[in-house]
């Protein structure tokens, strides 16, 4: 058994109780990974309790669970699994922090370590492609329950095993998922279909979008924008890819107004095909991968001085 699997099940082996968190607006490599986690987890060790900590859903909620309601005591009983998160600050909920001991499943570009034990690989297309070799190294019960969290997360991380990190051990995760039994058609449908209502929003998103010349597409949705379809903020942002497969386009970007905090004005998700855009979404209170990103606008001018900043950056590449 390879380190990392052998570091996981050894951490997990000495508790009894069980958190797992993962980041907040969670994606479904987010949620994906938790469950995932949970899944295998209780149907593998019964008597351990194990338990979804989260402040907010996540956009997926016929799919995955609902994340449960946790009292501190336990939390300070537990171990914390972190899963898909890049640094403290985006784990949703930061009570994890009151843990015994803390343990990290990521895939992000490393910045710091938070957790004491860590298991990290950038080059891995999803958090959930890293659980899946673990789970395979580890040679447990891996219901289809677990694989489909987990198949999930992949195939919604790499959008549709199509992103520059996709590898073939993105594929051998994959093909270990599919053979624990999952249906595809069915997490397919769940994943990808989208409501009348997205449709009808996407619409309304190509109408109000901007494109520079230098090969930068956005749009800013006011919540009069997203609310009439009865979306919420990270709904409405989730949409992102709405702009990504046109040739011209070499950063695309949807940002959304912000409601739950009033300080902020915009949160924006950034996007693009190899540019790299973390140093700059670090410099607007964020980060993410080199080709996608989470940012957080406090007012018009740092929306202005983005945009300026994205587009200089688009114009250094050249087809
Ligand atoms: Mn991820």
């Amino acid at each position: 058994m390879h380190k990392e699997a052998q570091l996981f099940l050894e951490t997990i082996k000495r508790h009894e109780f069980i958190t797992v968190f993962r980041h907040i607006s969670p994606d479904p490599d987010a949620q994906g990974s938790q469950w995932g986690l949970i899944t295998w987890i209780r149907e593998n060790f019964p008597e351990k309790k194990v338990v979804a900590c989260g402040l907010e859903e996540g956009i997926f909620t016929n799919f995955f669970p609902n994340i449960d309601k946790i009292e501190d005591d336990f939390i300070k009983e537990s171990l914390a699994i972190i899963t898909d998160t890049s640094n403290k600050e985006r784990v949703d909920d930061q009570r994890y922090k009151l843990a015994k001991e803390t343990m990290r499943i990521d895939h992000h570009i490393f910045i710091e370590q938070f957790c004491d034990n860590e298991i990290i690989d950038s080059s891995a297309g999803a958090a959930c492609e890293i659980i899946a070799r673990i789970f395979e190294e580890i040679d447990l019960l891996c219901s289809a329950k677990t694989a489909s969290y987990l198949y999930a997360g992949l195939m919604m991380d790499t959008l549709n095993f199509k992103t520059g990190n996709t590898t073939s051990n993105t594929f051998k995760a994959a093909s270990y998922l599919v053979s624990k039994g999952i249906n595809l058609e069915l997490i397919n449908s769940e994943m990808l279909n989208i409501d009348k209502k997205v449709f009808d929003y996407i619409t309304l998103l190509r109408k109000k979008m901007i494109y520079r010349e230098e090969g930068v597409a956005y749009a800013f949705m006011s919540k009069d924008d997203y609310e009439p379809f009865g979306l919420t903020n990270a709904e409405a942002r989730s949409k992102v890819n709405a702009f990504g497969s046109v040739k011209q386009f070499k950063i695309w970007c949807l940002f959304t107004e912000s409601v739950d905090k009033k300080d902020i004005r915009w949160v924006g998700s950034l996007r693009s095909h190899s540019l790299p855009l973390n140093e700059i979404a670090s410099r607007y209170h964020g980060g993410g991968h080199a080709n996608a990103c989470g940012i957080k606008l406090y007012n018009q001018q740092e929306a202005d001085s983005l945009i300026e900043e994205l587009a200089k950056l688009a114009a250094t590449e050249h087809f």
